[in-house]
């Protein structure tokens, strides 16, 4: 029996690097197609900001590993919405995860196959389990890095396709000054 070697790292809490990670970049470019508001895209995109960075420790793609990664969002709004994650199912339908808040302020929406949405908010310290088959991304709802910690099986792998084509049936929006939940109107 070959055994892998142990790890422990420390992942620095003001800017959420994980040291020896895989780096993934996502820009707003990145994100064609994902928000509603399509002319306030097209003007932020002359700028094309970071709006998230991902660092990832992963593992070879079998059952019973874990992989672990953190996402630093980056605080923004394309018109009302607040800047957020793809959104991902994962390949294999049925693996679970979870996310665990570390610095600044946001939540997660997640949603079964059908269009069940749920909003849960996240702050430093809050765990959240993503049960088997619900999609989830997080949104960044503060005026600082939205940092958190993921984990989950190495061998989930991530299906984009179905958020990337229809996106959530809700929306998280600012009015008024305030956080809102709202109905995606072409979902
Ligand atoms: C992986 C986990 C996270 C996300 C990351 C970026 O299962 O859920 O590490 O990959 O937050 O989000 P996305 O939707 O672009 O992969
Ligand atoms: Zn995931």
């Amino acid at each position: 029996m070959e055994y892998k070697n142990p790890l422990g790292v420390d992942i620095d809490l003001e800017t959420g690097v994980i040291p020896g990670a895989k780096k993934l970049v996502r820009r707003l470019g990145d994100l064609k197609g994902y928000f509603v508001d399509e002319k306030a895209y097209e003007e932020l995109l002359k700028e094309n900001p970071v709006v998230y960075e991902v660092y990832a420790i992963e593992q070879e793609e079998k059952d019973g590993d874990l992989n672990f990664a953190t996402t630093v969002l980056y605080p923004g709004k394309v018109g009302k919405e607040f800047f957020f994650t793809k959104g991902h199912y994962h390949s294999k339908a049925d693996r679970a995860e979870i996310y665990y808040g570390i610095k600044g302020k946001g939540g997660m929406l997640l949603q079964t196959p059908e269009g069940k949405a749920e909003w849960i908010e996240m702050r430093p310290g809050t765990v959240v389990y993503v049960p088997p088959y619900w999609a989830h991304r997080t949104v960044n709802t503060g005026d600082e890095p939205f940092i958190f910690l993921a984990i989950y099986p190495a061998d989930a792998g991530h299906d984009y396709g179905s958020i990337k084509e229809k996106g959530f049936s809700k929306l998280v929006i600012e009015e008024n000054g305030e956080v809102r939940v709202v109905d995606n109107p072409k979902w």
